[in-house]
């Protein structure tokens, strides 16, 4: 702002005039201040009149005072901004006015700075410090500027027209800067100020606050049991720091120990190892730090246990446990003091247990053991007696000891047990290195060997050795063996034929031993031979040959062969095994017969079993054959027998004939027959009138009828109605020289002793006639031959032969020319 100067000149005047006079002319006024301005009239007759007013248009703010008639006052207590004005003082005297002015400015800078923000900064976040100067004036001439040292940090000029006049100063504070100075220095720039008031500062300290930093903590440290040790924590911080001490447990849980700087743990034990963690905080932040601690201790509470029990029998299992209190762990060191000796067992270093098993202790297993622990504060020993001692062990071999016989090809067992042994070892031996090639098999107390199947090289002594720990029990069984599976066998050599030298064998299967078994031959109670037989190492298969010439007198006797085996242990019935053979002597069929059944006379459609039997020895070949008209036909043949027979359900009459049955064997042969005879009644009768049934007067006619029937039947032809029967041997009639009184029915009666069949027919004569008859010998053989060919036709194709069977059928040819009148 300019300074402005007011001049305002005053007029002269002509008239000789009072002098007037204000003071000071120009003033600067402090505010608050008293002050006054000082108006007078000199050389005034009469008496002055003082008018205060000002230029501006504004009141005046003040009192006026007027000490003396020529001074006047104006007082201005306290001086406000409102007096900064131009004064006039107007003088009257007389009629005289004069008038001075004079500039009255006022400033006001009564305070310090204020500066706040300082208190509470928080260490890396910007804050913000603040200058205030209040009840400046005027405000545009202040200057604030903030300073650490001398070192102007920031500067700012005031504003116009406020009373308090600011400067904010941001800053982000470190930890460092806590407790560092920090002034606000105001200058006010007016002009007529006294230079001493022109310039007013604050300083302030920083307050900044920062979490805990630079924590230290104790070292780690061992420490011996009983011992105490003492761990310190700190860390710098605004506001201090609160230290809070903390143990670290298992599974990330914490112990609070308690508070403070330090920690002191008294009489500490293994327990108190661990990590200790100090965590010192302020309303900022914290921080934490861990030191570990192990406390160590020399072995203690060092022990040794043995288990199940330190009285053991041999070959009982144990465990010795050593255990220790030590740290840091221990060398265990296990050993057994025996007799003044010491043996080390086993040495378990950085350990606080280890054990020893033996499975399986001995005698000498008996003694101290001692359990030494060691680490590098100490040593301690433990110790414990064992003993052991035998089980008193019994051993029993069943079957017994001493001979056992065993039959070959069975299976055998061997089972030996061991007695007040728990755990008995056993071995199975046979002399001689033999192995013991079959199995054996181990149950707790007990142990079986399997022989089987038994063969002659499996005898000998088997030993069953028991161990008991140190004891060692053995039994002894010797098994003989011996094989007599089957009985004898007797077989002939050749026939036995009466005077003839005669062989028997006697063989005896697979035996041992060979050289106790004898053979004997008895006829009855006779004995006829007796063989005893020879070493042999196995099986032997045994003949004995019996030779004699057989008498008639022979034929049925029983010779028996018997085989002993005479060996002690063989079950009686399985010593003596016999076989019996009958002489049969050899001879020719003989009393061979055939017989018919149910008889030998037989109605076709019979049933009939034909039966051959013979006595021969050796049985032969039985054949059965028919002869029937010079024909032989086999039947039947049946080799090795003394009799057969042949069934025919249903005869035929061509199964008449004559049966023969022949027996043959190397000797001879027999034959014996019977004549079978089948009958039927007459059937099939079939009548033929020849040359015609149509024929002229005093021809002749031939009457064939055929038929099949037997016995042969009788034959009659009557002429019906007249009664007059012709009987005809062979069924042919002859009529001759045929009258028309011929003509009409006539009737062929067939008879046997079955039946009998008749057949009809038509016989008709014509008037004679002149041209000749042919030749009735012509036709009566030309008849015949028909004939013949008509029976061919009944036998269905069987050519000559059947020819010749027809006749034995039954089948008549009645052909035969016979004249007979009738
Ligand atoms: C440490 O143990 C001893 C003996 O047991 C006892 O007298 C002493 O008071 C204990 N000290 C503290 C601090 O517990
Ligand atoms: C303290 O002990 C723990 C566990 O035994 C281990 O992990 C950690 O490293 C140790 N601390 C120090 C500082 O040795
Ligand atoms: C270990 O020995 C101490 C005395 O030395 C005893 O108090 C504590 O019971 C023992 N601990 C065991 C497990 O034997
Ligand atoms: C004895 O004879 C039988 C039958 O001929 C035969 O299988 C067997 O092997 C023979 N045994 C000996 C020991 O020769
Ligand atoms: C001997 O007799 C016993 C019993 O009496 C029987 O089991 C066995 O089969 C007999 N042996 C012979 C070879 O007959
Ligand atoms: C036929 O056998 C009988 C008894 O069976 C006998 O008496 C007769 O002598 C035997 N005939 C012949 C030839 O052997
Ligand atoms: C007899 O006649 C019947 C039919 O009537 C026939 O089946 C049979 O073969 C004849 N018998 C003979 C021996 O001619
Ligand atoms: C056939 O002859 C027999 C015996 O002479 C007789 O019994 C029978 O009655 C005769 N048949 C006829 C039909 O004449
Ligand atoms: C016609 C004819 O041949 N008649 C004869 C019948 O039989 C007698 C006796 O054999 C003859 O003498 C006839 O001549
Ligand atoms: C030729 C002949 O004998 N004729 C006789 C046929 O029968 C009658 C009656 O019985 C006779 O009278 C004929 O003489």
């Amino acid at each position: 702002m300019a300074f402005t100067i007011i001049m305002i000149l005053a007029l002269p005047l002509a008239a000789r005039s009072f002098v007037m006079n204000l003071e000071p002319r120009r003033t600067v006024l402090r505010v608050g201040d008293a002050q006054a301005l000082r108006c007078s009239a000199r050389d005034c007759v009469g008496s002055a009149t003082f008018t205060w007013t000002s230029l501006e248009d504004k009141p005046l703010f003040a009192r006026t005072e007027s000490p003396s008639p020529s001074v006047s006052l104006l007082v201005m207590d306290p001086v406000t901004t409102e007096h900064e004005n131009v004064v006039v003082c107007k003088v009257t005297c007389g009629n005289e006015m004069k008038q001075m002015f004079t500039a009255v400015k006022v400033y006001s800078f009564p305070r310090a700075p204020v500066v706040s923000g300082n208190e509470h900064m928080q260490a890396g976040e910007a804050g913000a410090l603040t200058c205030v100067v209040s009840d400046v004036y005027p405000s545009e001439y202040l200057e604030i500027d903030w300073l650490q040292g001398e070192t102007v940090l920031h500067t700012e000029e005031g504003k116009t027209d406020v009373s308090a006049v600011s400067s904010t100063y941001k800053r982000t504070p470190q930890p460092e800067d806590n407790g560092k100075e920090i002034t606000c220095r105001a200058r006010h720039g007016f002009e007529g100020m006294p230079e001493e008031q022109k310039t007013k500062e604050t300083t302030v300290s920083l307050n900044v606050m920062y979490a805990p930093r630079d924590i230290k903590i104790s070292e780690a440290a061992v420490v011996m049991m009983g011992m105490s040790f003492t761990l310190m924590c700190s860390a710098e911080g605004n506001p201090s720091p609160v230290t809070v001490w903390r143990r670290r447990g298992l599974a990330g849980r914490s112990v609070a120990l308690g508070e403070g700087e330090t920690l002191t743990v008294h009489n500490v034990t293994v327990s108190h190892t661990g990590a200790y963690e100090c965590e010192t905080s302020n309303s900022v932040g914290s921080v934490r730090a861990t030191v570990n601690i192990s406390v160590q201790t020399p072995p203690r509470n060092t022990s040794i246990a043995v288990s199940p029990s330190s009285e053991l029998k041999e070959g009982d299992g144990v465990t010795i446990s050593c255990h220790t209190d030590s740290v840091p762990a221990a060398l265990l060191v296990l050993r057994r003091v025996s007799e003044g000796q010491q043996t080390e067992l086993q040495s378990s270093p950085d350990s606080t247990s280890s054990s020893l098993t033996l499975s399986s202790v001995q005698l000498a297993d008996s003694g101290l053991y001692q359990c030494e622990a060691v680490n590098q504060h100490g040593s301690q020993t433990a110790s414990v007696q064992v003993s052991v001692t035998v089980y008193p062990l019994e051993v029993e071999l069943s079957p017994g000891e001493g001979l056992v016989t065993v039959e070959r090809g069975t299976s055998f067992t061997l089972s030996c047990r061991a007695r007040d042994c728990p755990h008995p070892a056993f071995f199975w031996k046979s002399p001689l290195d033999a192995p013991v090639h079959s199995r054996s098999e181990t149950q707790g107390p007990s142990s079986r060997l399997f022989l089987g199947p038994v063969e002659p090289q499996d005898e000998r002594a088997y030993t069953c050795e028991v161990k008991c720990g140190s004891v060692l029990k053995a039994r002894r069984t010797e098994i003989k063996v011996y094989s007599f599976p089957s009985d004898p066998v007797i077989e002939g050599v050749g026939a036995h034929v009466a005077g003839e030298m005669s062989t028997l064998r006697c063989s005896v299967r697979d035996v041992f031993p060979a050289g106790r078994l004898q053979v004997e031959w008895l006829d009855g109670d006779e004995v006829l031979l007796s063989e005893e037989g020879s070493f042999s190492s196995g099986l032997q298969n045994r003949t004995s040959t019996l030779t004699f010439t057989p008498g008639a007198g022979h034929q049925g006797r029983r010779i028996t062969c018997r085989a002993s085996l005479h060996m002690e242990g063989v079950p009686a019935n399985a010593s003596v095994r016999s076989a019996v053979t009958t002489v049969a002597l050899h001879y020719s069929p003989r009393n061979t017969s055939i017989a018919v059944s149910p008889s030998s006379e037989l109605k076709e459609g019979d049933g009939v079993t034909i039966s051959c039997h013979t006595d021969s020895v050796p049985a032969g070949l039985l054949v059965l054959r028919r002869v029937s008209e010079g024909q032989q036909t086999e039947l039947q043949s049946s080799p090795d027998s003394t009799s057969s027979s042949l069934t025919l359900s249903s005869v035929q009459l061509a199964d008449s004939g004559l049966y023969q049955c022949e027996a043959i064997n190397q000797h001879g042969s027999q034959t014996a027959s019977v004549q079978l005879i089948v009958k039927a009644p007459p059937r099939n009768t079939t009548v033929q009138v020849l040359p015609s049934s149509q024929v002229q007067e005093g021809q002749n006619v031939t009457i064939c009828c055929r038929t099949v029937s037997f016995p042969p039947p009788a034959v009659t032809l009557t002429k019906l109605g007249r009664g007059v029967e012709l009987h005809s041997p062979d069924g042919t009639f002859v009529l001759l020289n045929l009258t028309p009184n011929d003509t009409g029915l006539y009737q062929v009666n067939v008879t046997n002793d079955l039946g009998f069949e008749t057949e009809v027919f038509t016989i008709s004569v014509m008037e004679r006639q002149s041209s000749p008859p042919p030749s009735w010998n012509n036709l009566i053989f030309s008849i015949t031959g028909l004939g013949a060919v008509a029976i061919m036709g009944t036998t269905a194709g069987l050519v000559i032969h059947h020819l010749n069977q027809a006749r034995k059928r039954g089948v008549y040819e009645l052909a035969k020319s016979t004249q007979q009148p009738i």
